[in-house]
């Protein structure tokens, strides 16, 4: 990273601050941080507390010649747009904490300033609920609380490397299928360029690298270019909408790779019972009978156990496992649709699913995919699942599936709707077992289901359910 220039004038700064975002913008002029020390005088922390007592934008310009090293959370409480400028320094803790609580809700902008956590968590090296960045949405926000990043790098944080909360038990959101929680009439704007979130999430359970959970009325616009999400224990980004509105999700020249692996089976593993799955005739059973729930490992909130029963409460299955996490995780609940665009993005090495997006209750899901690699995944390169009313559609352009453990591509339309999936140009390879594993598409409701296949290679072969496949 380099470091501000030496000698530059109050003046000079101040022009360049202007030069960023237009003269109406500052009332009171900006905000200059000179001082790396934690607190006092012309520090960061001093310049968030001024910054608060303002009613507009706010604009603070980080002019230090060195990083900045912090033992306790920086906070701005104030409800106006803020907005940091940095010239490439880091802000750094090597205390387990969060970095940045933005408690209020405001808009924030954050240009060219890093945020750098302590690192080195890991399921034997748990940490708290330290993250990068929180932005506490206020029950009574409307309109669009934004939030938007440019060439920023976060990482080293035990919990969430950038958690977004419009939900008003913040800590218990859960996931959006089904996902806990009342949240404001605000809708909610993610806008990365030349972002890098790695390595976060990896001290506790259920960590994102980037975490938006939308409750109550809005949608969620997320934009991501030339940005990564890597490493992040739980899913690279996780994008959780509850009730009314619709997410609208694009990345382009972007990375999710290598997410998803805090629950590591490696420490985990000799918890497991020695039979993971079951399945009985009715009256064979009882649920005494099978493993109950782990306790005593490390974190048992990693374990996933499932049991079925029989009308006559003998058991029908179980599954005892280790969750992982994905790429890209998105859930849409209640009314509203699910639009997603992925261009030119890497998916690659996740512990579940690569792409994760799943549509529930009224409302559409809509996917495009152009130039994308989805590349040994633990589990399915792409999982698609549109439930309730509405239709699936999905255009995979120039996609490449290999070697994923699951399917290259999953698509399942479910209840009343129509499915339709374009692929084009496409390649699989090597998932799974090899046989009729590159792609799966399922019209498990009622309504037209076309899938076709142009100038594609699908080594691996096709499994259509109820779905007319037309191959040119
Ligand atoms: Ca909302
Ligand atoms: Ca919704
Ligand atoms: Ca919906
Ligand atoms: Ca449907």
């Amino acid at each position: 990273m380099k470091h501000a220039p030496n000698g530059l004038s109050t003046l000079a700064l101040a022009a360049a601050v202007t030069a960023i975002s237009g003269v109406a913008a500052f009332a009171d002029g900006p905000i200059l941080v000179t001082s790396a020390e934690d607190s006092g005088e012309d520090t960061l922390r001093a310049a968030l507390e001024t910054a608060a007592k303002s009613d507009s934008l706010t604009q603070i310009l980080v002019a230090t010649d060195s990083d900045i090293e912090v033992s306790s959370t920086l906070v701005y409480a104030g409800k106006a747009p803020l907005a940091i400028h940095g010239m490439g320094q880091n802000v750094k803790t090597d205390v387990d904490t969060t970095m940045l609580n933005i408690s209020q809700g405001a808009n924030l902008t954050v240009t060219d300033v890093s945020f750098k956590g302590p690192g080195k968590f890991s399921i034997e090296n748990q940490g708290g609920t330290g993250r990068g960045i929180f932005v506490d949405i206020r029950d009574d926000q409307t309109g669009v609380v934004s939030f938007i990043l440019s060439d920023v790098e976060i990482s080293g944080f035990s919990d969430y490397g950038v958690l977004i909360s419009d939900c008003d038990v913040v800590e218990n959101c859960g996931a959006g299928r089904g996902g806990r929680g009342n949240g404001s009439d605000a809708s909610i704007l993610v806008r990365l360029n030349d972002v890098e979130i790695d390595d976060n999430g990896n001290g506790h359970f259920d960590a994102d690298g980037l975490r938006v959970d939308e409750r109550g009325p809005g949608d969620i616009f997320f934009y991501a270019k030339e940005s990564e999400f890597t490493k992040s224990g739980a899913d690279g980004v996780e994008l959780d909408e509850g009730q009314d509105g619709s997410v609208f999700a694009t990345t382009v020249d972007s990375k999710f790779d290598d997410n998803g692996d805090y629950c590591d089976e490696n420490v985990l593993g000799s918890f497991l019972p020695d039979e993971t799955e079951g399945e009985f005739e009715d009256g064979e059973v009882q649920e005494a009978d099978i493993p109950g729930p782990v306790t005593g490992s490390p974190d048992d909130g990693c374990f996933e156990r499932e049991v079925a029963l029989f009308e006559s409460g003998s058991v029908k299955e179980y599954e005892i496992g280790i969750d992982f996490d994905d790429g890209f995780d998105i859930d849409e609940a209640g009314p509203g649709d699910l639009w997603s665009l992925i261009v030119d993005t890497s998916v690659k090495g996740n512990h579940d699913e690569g792409l994760d997006f799943g549509e529930e209750d009224a409302g559409n899901l809509k996917l495009g995919v152009w130039n994308a690699e989805t590349i040994s995944n633990t589990d399915d390169g792409l999982k698609i699942v549109e439930s309730g009313a509405g239709n699936l559609s999905a255009l995979l352009a120039k996609l490449t599936a290999k070697d994923n453990g699951g399917y290259g591509a999953d698509l399942q339309q479910i209840d009343e709707g129509t499915l339709t999936v374009n692929v084009d140009k496409s390649r699989t390879s090597g998932n799974n077992d090899g046989e009729e594993t590159g792609l799966k598409v399922d019209q498990l409701g009622s309504g037209e289901a076309t899938l076709r296949v142009v100038g594609s290679e699908i080594e691996d072969g096709i499994k259509a359910k109820n779905v007319k496949v037309i191959e040119e």
